[in-house]
């Protein structure tokens, strides 16, 4: 996108003051952002092109994100602060449509940091508390929630998804991945038990948040305390089991998430207490047994349903990820499998973490 264009899709919100640039921001691998600095004193803004291929339903999850976020806003000290704040376009809609494309704008919160590992375990323990309060302030959130993404953390579909992209082998890369394919199929039963326990209604379900890796966690610079959860595109209704599960696979992973370097990927056990810590401080009296019982399990289903996502999408031919050279999806698959092996290898710890703590 050219600065123009990108002035020309701006103009469409309605901003406050006068716009001095806009700057490419951030990683994510499924929209772009970026940043719109405003020139003295009016706010700064983030604006996103969201990725309608895997958001089929933009305007479903802005409704989404708009319902969660004045939730939010009636309960919490600072509502500008503590929570995202949509700003719409000059006609009042939460995004705007240009040919095949979704953008939306929101506010940009000052004086605040994220990160993309975890560099201590205070932080970590800030991460929790950070989705724990996400939890809690959300629990008489009754409203029903769009489905934004088809299953997203539901293994029964994963596992639907995964058996056709097998099938298919539309790029013919099946052949080379024998082994890591056995990698899924072995732990096939032992997934689908826990997704069992939300389909019986023995885990309950919440409104989540989908994606809790620590850059989607936001820090205010000035305490270093956690301000809140941003990247809210996935919120919908699931477990949270997920969100505890996906900030495990995130915060305690020594090496990064698509590391070539395997030696310097395993889980760390403090962070997982720390983050522990940190979560149930917040939400201790709110969790059912059940969720209880399957704490520790959830770092590793989800750790799990990534190697699955990561693999599945090198076998479709890299459709779903961005990725920055050719195999990336695949050297993405090996350093999450390295991690759920560590994990593996520490499961009775994190039990018994998470059984002193609850
Ligand atoms: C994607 O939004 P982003 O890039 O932070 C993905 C997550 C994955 C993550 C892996 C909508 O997150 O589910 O866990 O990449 N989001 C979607 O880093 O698929
Ligand atoms: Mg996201």
């Amino acid at each position: 996108m050219t600065h123009d264009q990108l002035l020309h899709i701006a103009h469409h919100f309605a901003l406050e003051g006068e716009i001095a640039s806009i700057e490419a921001l951030g990683e994510g691998f499924i929209n772009d952002t970026y940043i719109i600095k405003s020139v003295g004193n009016a706010p700064d803004y983030i604006l996103q092109r969201k990725n309608h291929v895997i958001f089929p339903d933009v305007p479903g999850m802005m409704d989404n994100i708009k319902a969660v976020t004045e939730h939010i806003k009636r309960k919490v000290a600072d509502p500008m602060r503590e929570t995202l704040t949509i700003t719409p376009t000059n006609e009042g809609k939460l995004y705007h449509k240009e040919g095949d494309n979704f953008w939306t704008v929101c506010l940009y919160i000052p004086s605040t940091l994220t990160y993309s590992r975890a560099e201590s375990t205070e932080l970590a323990y800030q991460g929790g508390v950070g989705i724990g309060k996400f939890h809690s302030l959300l629990a008489d959130f009754t409203q029903p929630l769009n489905e934004t993404i088809k299953g997203f953390h539901n293994m029964r579909w994963r596992f639907e998804q995964w058996d056709a992209t097998i099938a298919a082998d539309p790029v013919g890369r099946v052949k080379e991945l024998e082994e890591e394919i056995g990698w899924i199929d072995e732990r096939r039963d032992q997934m689908l038990e826990l997704w069992s326990m939300v389909e019986s209604g023995e885990i309950p379900t919440r409104v989540t948040h989908n994606d809790t890796k620590i850059s989607n966690i936001l820090f205010d610079r000035a305490s270093g305390k956690v301000l809140c959860a941003i990247d809210l595109d996935t919120v919908m209704s699931s477990t949270l089991l997920n969100d505890f599960g996906d900030a495990i696979r995130s915060y305690t992973n020594t090496g990064a998430e698509d590391d070539k370097d395997l030696e310097r990927v395993e889980m760390n056990i403090d962070m997982f207490r720390a983050y522990a810590e940190g979560y149930l401080s917040e939400q201790r009296n709110t969790l059912t047994d059940s969720e209880k019982e399957w704490l520790a399990f959830s770092g590793l289903y989800i750790t799990f349903e990534q190697v699955l996502r990561f693999l599945m999408d090198y076998i479709d031919g890299d459709r779903y990820y961005k990725i920055a050279y050719a195999n990336h999806n695949l050297v993405r698959t090996h350093a999450q499998y390295k991690l759920l092996q560590s994990m593996e290898r520490q499961y009775n710890d994190m039990r018994k973490i998470i059984a002193s703590l609850v």
